[in-house]
């Protein structure tokens, strides 16, 4: 029988490059976030490429309500979670604590630290009642590598990592794994969202780089999750060659940035 996959923000990047390659291995999946006609859309795709059942949850991840309704709503086919991509998130706003919008921090709390426990707090009930399945946590390397002007996005990131580690813990002997992945920089609206729809900005983080794509990233959630049963991968982090760290990016040809 096809294997459940339910994803967060499945309507861009990272989720739905994870939806695609989902829905090409023969899972069934659930696909989620605010732009009902973006999944609507993603869901006829799948449907037509690879003949995937596909279930869109149009809901907002920062309401509680809407969370456990949705999750509620399922039909018995889908009910049955086996893997759940917690992938939902953003940074807004890139600058000094002082200088802030706290309109921009609340976002960020609220969708990738709250959000993030909300869907994992219904969804690990069942999947405990069930003694199996695989929560997959979209961390970043700023969950472990804070760095200037970024302050909150790295807070969030850093809660992240905690949760993913307490999650181990507390679902061991359950029969439920707990993976957290930690991209470095990958070109899908992440910037475009964190400087408020500034295109010129957002290209300007991925100039003189190859950045990973959505599709790199869901290539290590897939391989994740499809290792054998007694087999845990508690965390990848997946960066650009160029990039190191959250501190070291090599622009352009070595030649060309004098060697740095
Ligand atoms: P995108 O902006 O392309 O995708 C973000 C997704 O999150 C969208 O599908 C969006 O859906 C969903 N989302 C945001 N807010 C909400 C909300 N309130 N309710 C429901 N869904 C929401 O960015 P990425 O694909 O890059 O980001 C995915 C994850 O990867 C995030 O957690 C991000 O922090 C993380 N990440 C990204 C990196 C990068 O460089 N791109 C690197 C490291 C980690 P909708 O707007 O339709 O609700
Ligand atoms: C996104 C990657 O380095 O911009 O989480 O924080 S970074």
């Amino acid at each position: 029988m096809a294997r459940t996959v339910f994803i967060t923000g499945a309507s861009s990047g990272i989720g739905e490059a994870a939806a695609r390659a989902f829905a090409e291995e023969g899972y069934r999946l659930v696909i989620a976030g605010r732009r009902h006609e973006r999944l609507k859309t993603l869901k006829r795709e799948l449907e037509a490429d690879f003949a995937a059942e596909i279930l869109v949850l149009s809901f907002d991840i920062r309401d509680r309500f809407q969370c456990e309704a949705a999750v509620e709503s399922m039909p018995e086919e889908f009910a049955d979670i086996d893997i759940l991509v917690n992938n939902a998130g953003l940074a807004a706003g890139l600058e000094r604590i002082d200088e802030g919008d706290p309109m921009d921090w609340d976002a960020m709390i609220d969708t990738n630290i709250k959000g993030l426990l909300y869907v994992t707090r219904v969804i690990a009930n069942k999947m405990i009642q069930r003694g199996a399945g695989h929560i997959v946590n979209i961390g970043s390397i700023a969950g472990t590598q804070p760095y200037p002007d970024g302050g909150v996005y790295c807070g969030t990131k850093h809660a992240v990592h905690a949760l993913s580690q307490s999650m181990r813990m507390d679902f061991l002997g359950f029969g439920v794994k707990v993976t957290e992945i930690r991209p470095g920089m990958a070109e899908t609206e992440f910037s475009l969202v964190r400087f408020h729809g500034d295109q010129e900005a957002a290209d300007e983080v991925y100039s003189g780089i190859t950045p990973l794509t959505g599709d790199d990233v869901a290539d290590a959630i897939l391989w994740a999750v499809q290792q054998p049963a007694h087999v845990n991968i508690s965390e990848i982090v997946i960066t650009p060659q160029q990039q190191a760290n959250a501190y070291c990016v090599s622009r352009g040809k070595r030649e060309e940035n004098g060697g740095e």
